[in-house]
Order: C-alpha cells, then sequence, then structure tokens
C-alpha cells in the first residue's frame, strides 16, 4: 500500500469524472508508477462508494474480466481482474444504447450466473460454485476504458472498475446438474457477420472459476459473495469495437440469445 487516502479519493473522482464527462484519460499508473494492488482495489471501492452515493445499488453486482486467453492476449496482461457492474449500465434485451454514452464502447460475449446462496472463501472452489448457481443468462457486457486507446496495466484497469460500463442479460434458465457450461458453444454476430465463436471452457477452463476466484478474492477481506448475485464471468473472447448503427447478437448453446442495437 503506497497511495495515501487523499490520493485514493482523489484519483476515484478523477476516474469518475472521466466516465461521467466520457473523456479518456491517462493511465494512472503513469503518475503513480508504485501503487500496489491493494491501492488499485482501494481505488475501485472509492469509486463505488462514489457511485453509491448518488443512489445506485451495486451490491448484488460483480463482474470478472481478463478471464480468457482471448482478452489476455488482446490487452496484453495475464491475470483475471473483478469489478462490480452499474446498475444504470443496464441496458434490456432487444434495446437500443446511444453510443454516445461511452467513450469507446467495446462488446463481450459471456456467461453470466445468479447464486441462490453464499460463496465464501477462502478454499472456494468450482464444486461449491456449481452448487451455490440458481440461473445462468447470456450476457454482453460492454466495457469502456477511461484510459487512452484501452492502453492500461492491470493495476490501472481494476482501479478503473474494470472497464465496466453496460451491460445486457438474456432471459435467465435454471441451472441443472449436468448442463454443462464448459462445452456449450457462442456465437457472437455484429450487424450479421460473425465476429467469433467460442466455448465456455474459453474462460479459465470452466465459468465456475473465475466466480470462486473472486469468492477467495472477497474473502482476503472478510467478504463474501452474497445469495442473489450476478456474476459476469468475462468475455470469452477479444472484445469488439461497436459505432452508432450497430447491432449485436449473441447466442449460447442451451441458454438462448440477446440483442441490442447502437444508435
Ligand atoms: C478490461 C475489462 C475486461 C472482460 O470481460 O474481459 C472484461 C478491458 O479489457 O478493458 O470485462
Ligand atoms: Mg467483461
Amino acid at each position: 500500500m503506497t497511495l495515501s487516502t487523499s490520493d485514493v479519493a482523489m484519483l476515484a473522482e478523477r476516474l469518475d469524472q472521466a466516465a461521467l464527462e466520457r473523456r479518456a484519460i491517462a493511465k494512472i499508473t503513469n503518475e503513480f508508477p508504485d501503487m500496489g494492488w491493494d491501492d488499485a482495489y482501494r481505488i475501485q471501492d472509492a469509486l463505488k462508494a462514489r457511485i453509491e452515493a448518488r443512489g445506485a445499488d451495486c451490491r448484488l453486482l460483480f463482474k470478472a474480466g481478463l478471464t480468457s486467453r482471448a482478452k489476455m492476449v488482446q490487452m496484453g496482461v495475464s491475470e483475471p481482474v473483478f469489478g462490480f457492474l452499474k446498475p444504470d449500465g443496464q441496458v434490456g434485451n432487444g434495446g437500443t444504447t446511444p453510443a454516445t454514452a461511452y467513450i469507446h464502447p467495446r462488446v463481450e460475449a459471456e456467461i453470466a450466473v445468479r447464486l441462490k446462496r453464499p460463496l465464501k472463501g477462502p478454499g472456494c472452489h468450482v464444486g461449491d460454485v456449481l452448487a451455490a448457481i440458481d440461473e445462468v443468462m447470456v450476457a454482453l457486457e460492454i466495457i469502456d476504458s477511461r484510459y487512452e486507446n484501452f492502453n492500461f496495466d492491470l493495476k490501472s484497469v481494476i482501479a478503473d472498475n474494470t472497464s465496466a460500463a453496460g451491460w445486457v442479460l438474456g432471459e435467465p434458465v435454471r441451472f441443472r446438474p449436468g448442463m454443462d457450461l464448459a462445452h456449450c458453444g457462442i456465437v457472437m454476430r455484429i450487424n450479421d457477420a460473425i465476429v467469433s465463436t467460442v466455448a465456455g471452457s474459453a474462460v479459465l477452463g470452466h465459468p465456475a472459476v473465475p466466480v470462486a476466484m473472486l469468492a477467495n478474492l472477497l474473502a482476503a477481506q472478510d467478504r463474501e459473495i452474497p445469495a442473489g448475485a450476478l456474476i459476469l464471468t468475462g468475455g470469452a473472447s477479444a472484445a469488439c469495437a461497436v459505432k452508432a448503427g450497430d447491432r449485436v447478437d449473441l447466442a449460447i448453446q442451451g441458454m438462448g440469445a440477446l440483442s441490442v442495437h447502437f444508435n
């Protein structure tokens, strides 16, 4: 831990303002090269406190990111990160969202899970996660780094709440024993052209893995993932830039499909 409480507050405000003004900024490690991993999550927590002070309730909204090889290669990093979803970022399935609501939006094909019981680490593993999942959903994340050209390192992106901006969910599907989240096919299309075909196993071997990792990360702060939590497990393939006029369709085998339009 190297940042003072006032630096943490100042950086959270800088990132919050950049998002509100849809303005890209330089990555914060340029100015604070010695900041620690705990500092990065302290900034993210301060950012969450600012957003919650405006009336948002983020307590049940979690996301994992950088959980597939394709995403790690695309962003030049080697480890997953965790953040929260903003309630007002949700766009209805089949709905429209203005491209101008973002700085430089990209879309990601993800599997989302909703828990029926809490998950608490340390030692949380895939079996615990599978026993706790209530529903699964097709999920599209609309990411929007607050950093110029999506140019960041892991600490900067954690502080920036892992580029979280928007999200779209398909219809919830009851999770049944035997439902295979690793071998299900995932197809994303933009304007009817296929941009990715991948399987659930692209997400760290199984999308339950990042959920277990999140529970174990929270345990270090004596926190847990509460019952009822929604978790986006991370892009299974590289993120794709979108612009006004684009339509995105995402289908996942056994879970259904969703679509969203940017105007
Ligand atoms: C960081 C966020 C990544 C995912 O699903 O991998 C993410 C970024 O690439 O900007 O949400
Ligand atoms: Mg994502």
